[in-house]
């Protein structure tokens, strides 16, 4: 196509697993002229070298298993709920001599090098059978655990007896008959193999560093109501695990521990612990992944089942993982794990209380003993997800290697492509969901997308393609921003790369779920291919973009709201419109727990006003916020705003006297104003009998809050007092404009909507007094006002009348902070404790307004 000298491959391929195999078969019957190559003898990736006794598979295998050809799946039948090792590689060969695949495929052969030819467009590669080719388009296949970790352990070489890896486990049958035997490790390939090992081993002794969290397996025939499920509609079923959370259709119902009684939690977990599976042990709560305290429910309920399966409670409590959330690390699937401890001949050594201190010739020295044995087992792991990419010398473009690139972390765009190495994928790479899914079903995902590009290209006349730097950084965003809101920063475990010396912090996989992820790459697809940068003889394109900038918890507050068909409230009378308001805020999470609440009166402009004060748990006296909450002057409440008041009340330190001002329609502009300055007088009298300190006094408010705040403290500065140390502004309205682009951008999909605010408008203030300061407080006179912090969404109408706020401020000498919360709405920070990612930016706000009371 351009003149240079074609490819001798299409596609080079490494790796013969599930993946691999799959490309194979896809690109085939595409065209592509594919080769692969895989350092095995024989088809099967990992389940080619996890041969050790018992070894598994923990997602049922209804659903570990190719979905892209009915007949294929008609002729096979999984024999057990989770097949063995040898049906898992029974079945690989059967797709392998199905579709002929072997032919294409080049056995004990490791891919070297690659090398990117930028001139040529083509990658290099040589192999270790010392063949050298080029291939237009390369293709990492090699799983996400095939890299064994050499033990970290001293002495490893010295052992002179028999030495096994679960991960590179013989072809031979091993025989532990009469044998004395060690185990190190306590993850998964251990569990498996650790029954097995006993039944036949003279003596066991386990070497446990981290205590696993495991649950029976209860395997058994596959289960009937899915296979009838299947027998029904096989595609419905298919289409449903390609669009489920994991991977594997099922219920997913709203259940949050902490909204339980106990009973209840115990009644949920009782039956998802029966089904002994994954993710029903995963999802027993919707809040166990992001909230500490909801998973510390299920991880005591689980060591309470652990303490059940062992007779011996000193070994039962050494069992029991404590020090960190159940989930942040895999949890394991066994059959008869923790009842093997109930052996005579099984002995467990808790190597934090007595470390290994080295491998000798006849066994294992500890800080305690010396222990002989025939046969050590090492079950350590893997240098997961990266270790099998960046073991292969690959080189992009301008000589740069994916190892040099990803030395402090992967970087991808969709855990597919990375920047600087054109034409290149990873199947289920870092940033993918990949380990966190059913691999089945992430396996096909991305060999399909691949597939469809490479064709697409093709159609396109186009011969490169290469992730932008800027789609890269975006997507890293947001796989870092979806792993921010989980606890698996709480754990050293491999999928934040903990378990390998040196190697970057980060959560490895993407967090957002199978369904989530599938709808980011239809998306890209969908622009024609958002974020790359396609060239080819003809000419080139570039659609740059970022796919996912609304952060992921924001983002499903959104689709609930669409799933839901949330009416706008400008579409309701009033008193339906604040019926709804009430409704919902009665659904949520009650934000933390202060010191004390107490509800009182005021006096305001024309009439007494309810209050409500938060004071924090600590000694006072504390400074004072006068609190007003949002709600366009319409809406809103006491109760409306109270999870942020508790909130700003617990983190700051101060009391939150939380003002319900006059509202409009009922009383229009300047009622609510003049409500709000009066209140702020009030509180400043009264600062002491509140239990505040005179002189400190901040104003704050939310939205339509945030403008009466901000409106005081102009009056305030007016009328010579009271003194306000501070304004926390957060999202306001500051100006009646509403052509601004942040109307534009967001007026429509993120909640607060333009046409929500005109209605609010309406209801507030007539046209002609809207260009007044009382209503639009940025055509004020801002000089000599209190410090600022102004926080501003990246998807909020009001976004730039508050960053022009905070300029006009600071152009009139007012300090201001602007915090600028990015991937949040307007609701966001108010979203206390379901907008999790809320949290970061209520503590910064907090610190800002600290500083004001302590400078
Ligand atoms: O590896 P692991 P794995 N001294 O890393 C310990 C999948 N898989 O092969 O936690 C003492 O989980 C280490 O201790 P610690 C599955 O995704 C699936 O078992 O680092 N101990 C840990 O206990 C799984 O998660 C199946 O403190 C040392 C163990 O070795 C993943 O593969 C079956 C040590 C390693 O556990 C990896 O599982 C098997 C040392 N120096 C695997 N170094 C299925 O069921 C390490 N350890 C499908």
């Amino acid at each position: 196509m351009t003149g240079t000298k074609p490819a001798d491959v299409d596609v080079a391929v490494v790796g013969a697993g599930f993946a691999g195999l799959y490309l194979i078969h896809k690109l085939r019957g595409l065209g592509f002229d594919v080769r692969c190559y895989d350092q095995a003898d024989d088809v099967g990736g990992t389940w080619y070298w996890n041969r050790y006794p018992g070894a598994r598979c923990d997602i049922p295998t209804t659903d570990y298993t190719f979905s892209f050809d009915e007949e294929l799946e008609q002729a096979w039948t999984w024999s057990e709920k989770y097949a063995t090792q040898p049906e898992i590689l029974d079945y690989l060969r059967f797709v392998a001599d199905r579709f002929d695949l072997r032919r294409d495929i080049e056995f004990g052969t490791r891919v070297d090098q690659a090398v990117w030819d930028d001139a040529a467009r083509v990658w290099r590669l040589r192999t270790s059978a010392g063949e050298e080719l080029t291939c237009r388009f390369y293709v990492m296949a090699t799983g996400c655990l095939s890299l064994p970790k050499r033990p970290d352990i001293e002495g490893v070489d010295r052992f002179a007896g028999e030495v096994y890896f679960t991960g590179k486990w013989p072809h031979e049958p091993v025989d532990f008959t009469g044998k004395r035997v060690a185990v190190i490790g306590t993850g998964s390939s251990a569990i498996q193999a650790i029954p097995h090992i006993a039944e036949q081993a003279e003596s066991l002794t386990v070497f446990q560093r981290t205590p696993a969290y495991s649950i029976p397996a209860r395997n058994g025939p596959a289960s009937s109501e899915r296979l009838a499920q299947i027998a029904k509609d096989r595609a419905a079923y298919r289409d449903a695990a390609r669009w489920s959370p994991g991977g594997i259709p099922g219920e997913y119902e709203e259940n949050y521990a902490l909204l339980m009684t106990p009973e209840q939690q115990r009644e949920r977990f009782e039956k998802r612990y029966a089904e002994g599976e994954l993710f029903a042990i995963l999802g027993v709560f919707n809040d166990q992944s992001a909230r500490l305290p909801a998973n510390d429910i299920v991880s005591e309920l689980i060591r309470e089942k652990i303490r059940e399966r062992v007779s011996d409670p000193k070994v039962a409590e050494a069992l029991c993982p404590k020090d960190y959330p159940f989930g942040t690390k895999r949890p394991c699937l066994d059959t008869n794990y923790y009842e093997t401890y109930n052996l005579p001949h099984v002995r467990l050594v808790d190597v934090r209380e007595t470390p290994i201190v080295t491998v000798t010739e006849t066994g294992i020295d500890t800080s305690a003993e010396s222990l002989n044995f025939d046969a050590i087992v090492y079950a350590t792991g893997f240098d997961a997800m990266t270790g099998p990419l960046v073991s292969v010398d690959i080189t992009g473009r301008d000589d740069v290697t994916l190892k040099q690139k990803w030395a402090d972390g992967p970087s991808t765009y969709l855990g597919l492509t990375t920047t600087g190495f054109p034409n290149f994928f990873t199947i289920t790479g870092p940033g993918s969901p990949s380990v966190l899914s059913n691999m089945a079903v992430s396996i096909e995902q991305h060999v399909e997308w691949v597939a469809d590009c490479l064709t697409w290209l093709r159609d396109e006349g186009y011969r490169t393609i290469e992730p932008t730097q800027s789609a890269e950084a975006g997507w890293n965003q947001h796989v870092a921003d979806y792993a921010a809101l989980t606890l698996t920063d709480l754990a050293n475990s491999w999928y934040v790369g903990a378990n390998v010396p040196g190697k970057p912090r980060l959560l490895y996989p993407y967090v957002g779920g199978v369904e989530a992820y599938r709808a980011a790459c239809d998306e890209v697809t969908g622009r024609r291919y958002l974020g790359f940068a396609l060239a080819g003889p003809t000419g080139s394109e570039c659609n740059d973009g970022v796919v996912r900038r609304v952060q992921p918890d924001v983002a499903i507050v959104l689709n609930l709201f669409e799933a839901l068909g949330v009416p706008g409230v400008e579409t309701l009378p009033v008193p339906d419109a604040r019926a709804f308001m009430t409704a919902m805020a009665a659904t949520r999470m009650p934000g933390p727990e202060v010191g004390e609440i107490v509800d009182g009166e005021l006096p305001g402009a024309d009439g007494p006003l309810p209050y409500r004060l938060y004071r924090p748990a600590t000694p006072g006296p504390h400074p004072v916020i006068a609190y007003f909450h949002g709600g366009g002057w319409v809406l809103g409440d006491l109760d409306s705003d109270d999870p942020l008041c508790r909130d700003l009340c617990d983190r700051i330190g101060a009391v939150v006297v939380s003002v319900n001002y006059r509202h409009a329609p009922e009383a229009r502009f300047p009622a609510a104003a003049d409500d709000a300055f009066a209140a702020v007088e009030w509180i400043a009298a009264h600062a002491a009998e509140l239990g505040g300190i005179p002189g400190q006094l901040v104003v704050a408010g939310w939205s339509a809050g945030g403008n009466l705040a901000t409106v005081a403290a102009q009056r305030a500065r007016d009328a010579g007092g009271p003194p306000i140390a501070g304004q926390l502004l957060i999202c306001p309205v500051t100006d009646s404009d509403l052509s601004r682009s942040s109307y534009e951008e967001n007026g429509v999909g993120y909640i607060l909507t333009t046409a929500t605010m005109r209605w609010f408008w309406d209801h507030y203030a007539d046209p002609a007094d809207r260009t007044s300061p009382v209503c639009a407080p940025l055509r004020g006179e801002l000089g000599g006002l209190p410090p600022a912090v102004i926080m501003t969404a990246d998807f909020d109408p009001l976004r730039d009348e508050g960053i022009a706020y905070a300029e006009a401020l600071a152009a009139a000498g007012v300090p201001v902070q602007h915090v600028r919360a990015r991937g949040q709405v307007h609701t966001s920070v108010t979203m206390v404790d379901v907008v999790l990612s809320g949290a970061a930016v209520r503590a910064e706000l907090a610190d800002c307004v600290r500083g004001w009371l302590t400078a």
